[in-house]
């Protein structure tokens, strides 16, 4: 009985440091999305700059999605481009592709908060239609 009641009580605690607290790289901070045909749900994240946030992100639409953390200036980048473009800098990957019915997580860490202000799915007429969202940062 001991033991039940402790299990319950580390529980509760991560819940609430779930609602709470900034998530550390040891203990992200867990934040499921959906993504459909054109929109993620929801479309605006708090976030606390320097936190590591793990991304759950089902896929309840019918084609192929991706989630790639990013900014304005490079989404604007993309499009130019004509998507053909693949941006891929050699760091920790920002983008998860999801195919349909599917589950994926993307561990992000928000330490370079002016480069990860928007998220976007920039699959080809996707981001157009509106398959983009942004971070918020609160100190
Ligand atoms: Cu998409």
């Amino acid at each position: 009985m001991k033991r039940i009641v402790a299990v319950v009580a580390v529980l509760a605690f991560v819940l609430a440091a779930c609602a709470e607290d900034p998530g550390t790289v040891d203990s992200p901070r867990r934040i499921e999305i959906d993504a459909a045909e054109m929109a993620f749900d929801p479309d605006s994240i708090d976030i606390t700059p320097g936190e590591t946030v793990e991304f759950v992100i089902t896929n309840s639409g019918a084609l192929t999605h991706e989630l790639v953390v990013t900014n304005q200036e490079e989404i604007d980048e993309h499009l130019e481009a004509g998507h053909e473009e693949e941006a891929h800098e050699g760091e920790a990957p920002l983008e998860v592709e999801i195919e349909p019915g599917e589950t994926k997580s993307l561990v992000v860490t928000f330490d370079e908060t002016d480069h990860m202000a928007r998220f976007a799915c920039l699959i080809e007429g996707h981001y157009e239609a509106g398959m983009h969202g942004d971070f918020s940062f609160q100190e």
